[in-house]
């Protein structure tokens, strides 16, 4: 399958995780991909390798999405490169746990800038860009079973999140015309660098293990096949959605 054939995809936080796991997929399927990253340049270049190694071209760029100005660049040095942009993934996030009534304001402040401030400039840049080259797009956030529901030592990140899913629901309306669909994914609880610690306590992981129906916590490519679905022309009449990859998390009351 080529369900990306010839697009152009651009991936935030695209050198680990959910990122990195799309980046690979997306070239599976036939597509160039740029990504942006932060901290690690040696694993941003290990999925530019793999990529190329496609026989698929590929672009790493740091930078933080806080700053309203990775977003520019981003997308400018990467339709320099490519030539234009097709597909978009919002996915950059933090979840630094802390408790709610001792929260410091920078981690809250620092949560909100990257999860939603980071979706909504890069977002923005990359609708202005599939706007100026006519023909559509599609854009791809990634929200969380959070959007939904509540954590004890997540009250910063929770609302980011929620905030993320009603992003791609007022953009779908906004774009719409141009063609230009926006849908998010909400994962559940998938072992990745953003819970690393939180899931080494071994009470949490049971718990939050015992609550999946599918019997285990999520991998990042357990993510890439919805999000490539949603960015894909399969998905042409579908704006506006979010699709739960959760393992059945959500709906487990008992
Ligand atoms: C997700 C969900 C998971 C947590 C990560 C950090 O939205 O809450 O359980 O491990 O965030």
């Amino acid at each position: 399958m080529t369900l990306l054939a010839g697009k152009r995809v651009l991936i935030t936080g695209g050198s680990t995780g959910i990122g990195g796991a799309t980046a690979l997929e997306a070239a599976r399927q036939g597509a160039d991909v740029a990504i942006n990253y932060l901290h690690s340049d040696a694993a941003a270049q290990e999925v530019v390798t793999a990529i190329e190694a496609l026989g698929r071209k590929a672009l790493a760029l740091p930078g933080d999405v806080a700053d309203p100005a990775t977003a520019r660049d981003f997308v400018a040095q990467a339709v320099e490169a490519f030539g234009g942009v097709d597909v978009f993934v919002s996915n950059a996030g933090i979840c630094p746990f802390h408790a709610f009534l001792d929260m410091p304001v920078e981690v809250m402040e620092r949560t909100f800038r990257v999860n939603l401030h980071g979706a909504y400039h890069m977002v923005q840049a990359a609708a202005n860009q599939m706007v100026k080259q006519g023909g559509g797009g599609a854009i791809v956030a990634v929200s969380s079973i959070s959007a939904l529901v509540g954590g004890e030592f997540q009250t910063h990140y929770t609302p980011t999140k929620a905030g993320v899913h009603s992003l791609m629901q007022s953009a779908a309306i906004a774009l719409g015309r141009h063609g230009i669909r926006c849908n998010s994914v909400m994962p559940g609880t998938i072992l990745t660098e953003i819970n690393r610690d939180d899931l080494a306590d071994p009470e949490k992981r049971h718990r939050m293990e015992a609550r999946i129906p599918l019997g285990r916590l999520g991998q990042p490519e357990d993510l890439a096949g919805p999000i490539v679905f949603l960015a894909s022309d399969m998905a042409h009449y579908v704006t506006g959605a979010s699709l739960l990859v959760d393992g059945g998390a959500f709906v487990n009351l008992q």
